[in-house]
């Protein structure tokens, strides 16, 4: 293995989900070797063979998306970024570990899913990665096989209380995999939606005519997130685990989990950008370009964007991760013309979640501690990360980025780097842009010129959730 160059980054304002110091930083063989106050003794005697000058910027932990699928097969196709082109996009927009979701097919064991992704990542990554794993067939075989996954550092497990026939799990299977979690320091993730009452939902819409991409927002109710939600909290107290809610997105869902909350359980949840800026009113464009924005959970209405960051602020919900499942316009999305049920779930947005966050710094929604907490630190504890992932400090791995926090840009899938032929978020303008990327000392974007490579990732075991210890 190369050893990466001894590198300085000088004469920026280090930001960490606890402190903000001007601070230079020196990097030595991919890791944080020391921190130092500019301009001091001690920072002028570093022998640096490379320095990078972050003056006027923010030097803040690359990003951690704790949610992602690359190549996810869904709905008769795949999620259109492999590893390879998600990757390189997420380095782009400043995120350095992403946990992906590999997945049990019905009729295979966890191993064989296991297996199936890493063969798909393996040698593909620009940034480091690690998995989560998606359980689609629980019974006796699964369960037991959790506890050996958790010994190698798969240490969560999905469940959907949606998509019957296809992930869905019933709720004696839940509680039996809570069960097995509570016993083996598992993290259990949920989707939380019934979906049992939503496809019934789906059939009426269809059968009435009701076939465009805005039913699919109709259909899926927030009261039936927030039952789903409720459910999940107290089969996860009676089976005395711990609960982590994937994309919340309704305001009642929110407040049930801040309920739990509030009880002192040990329950979680994380939004993504696409609830906080994006709504129904989306979903509702003409001419079928609303099927650009139909993902699992729907996008709401607007009003649920207040609570979502006011959960955001009070911690009610600890993280932000993107749900990245891109899948063109252009022969993905069209699959469901005329039936909302049959266009592939998930949007795009693995580069855009640090500046979106970051938005959020600039209109004064959170701090910028806030920020990279919700986008570094807590993903990183959530998932058995943290401190070599999540924070910059000595010890750590160097995943770093110089953050410009007064570029102005405008995001659109002409200068994207995701493989994907539409833009979420097309024409909206942010403040602040991803300047340098670090990823284990290497660089890999320098003044924005693309200098990773496939292949630099590595594979990330994981402890078990440090929210819990
Ligand atoms: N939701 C999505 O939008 N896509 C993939 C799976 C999910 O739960
Ligand atoms: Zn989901
Ligand atoms: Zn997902």
């Amino acid at each position: 293995m190369p050893r990466t160059p001894r590198t300085a980054i000088r004469g920026g304002l280090l930001v960490t989900a606890t402190d903000e110091t001007p601070a230079d930083v020196l990097i030595e063989d991919g890791r944080v070797a020391a921190l130092a106050a500019p301009g001091s003794a001690y920072a002028a005697g570093w022998t640096a063979e490379r320095t990078i000058d972050a003056t006027g910027r923010y030097v803040v932990p690359g990003g951690v998306d704790g949610h992602t699928h690359m190549e996810l097969p869904f709905g008769g196709t795949y999620a259109s970024d492999t590893f390879e082109t998600g990757t390189r996009a997420a380095a782009w927009g400043g995120t350095t570990t992403i946990v992906d979701f590999a997945v049990q097919t019905r009729g295979r064991t966890l191993r064989e899913g296991l297996d199936a992704w890493h063969a798909k990542a393996d040698g593909r990554c620009a940034i480091d990665y690690a998995f989560h794993m998606i359980l689609s067939d629980v019974h006796e075989g699964t369960l037991k096989e959790m506890d050996l996954l958790v010994s190698e550092g798969v240490t969560s497990f999905k469940l959907f209380m949606a998509y019957p026939g296809v992930f869905y799990s019933d709720d004696g299977q839940i509680l039996r995999a809570m069960q097995r979690a509570a016993g083996n320091a598992g993290l259990i993730m949920m989707h939380a939606e019934n979906g049992i009452a939503i496809d019934v939902l789906v059939e009426q819409a269809l059968a009435e005519g009701r076939t465009d991409p805005r039913h699919h927002g109709e259909v899926r109710r927030a009261l039936l997130e927030s039952e789903a939600t409720h459910r999940a909290v107290q089969l996860a107290r009676v089976a005395d685990c711990p609960l982590y809610v994937v994309h919340v997105s309704a305001q009642e869902a929110v407040a049930e989990l801040a309920r739990a909350r509030d009880l002192g359980l040990p329950v979680f949840g994380e939004t993504c950008p696409q609830y906080l800026y994006l709504s129904a009113d989306n979903l509702a464009e003409p001419d079928f370009e609303g099927a650009k924005y139909v993902c699992s959970t729907p996008l709401r209405p607007r009003e649920h964007q207040a609570a979502l960051w006011r959960a955001l602020r009070t911690d009610d919900l600890q993280v932000v991760s993107t749900d990245h499942c891109p899948f063109c316009f252009t022969g993905q999305k069209e699959l469901g013309r005329g039936d909302f049920s049959k266009i592939p779930n998930g949007l795009p947005g693995v580069e855009h979640r640090m500046d979106l966050l970051h938005q959020a710094v600039v209109d004064g929604r959170i701090s910028r501690r806030r920020w990279i907490e919700l986008a570094c630190a807590a993903p990183a504890r959530m998932f058995g990360l943290y401190p070599r992932k999540g924070t910059i400090a000595p010890g750590s791995d160097a995943d770093i980025v110089v953050y410009d926090p007064a570029a102005r840009q405008t995001l659109s899938a002409a200068d994207h780097h995701m493989n994907v032929d539409y833009s979420a978020y097309e024409g909206r303008q942010v403040t602040g842009q991803v300047r340098t990327v670090l990823s284990r000392g290497e660089v890999v974007l320098d003044e924005r010129r693309y200098t990773g490579r496939a292949g630099h990732g590595r594979y990330l075991p994981r402890d078990p959730c440090q929210y819990l210890t």
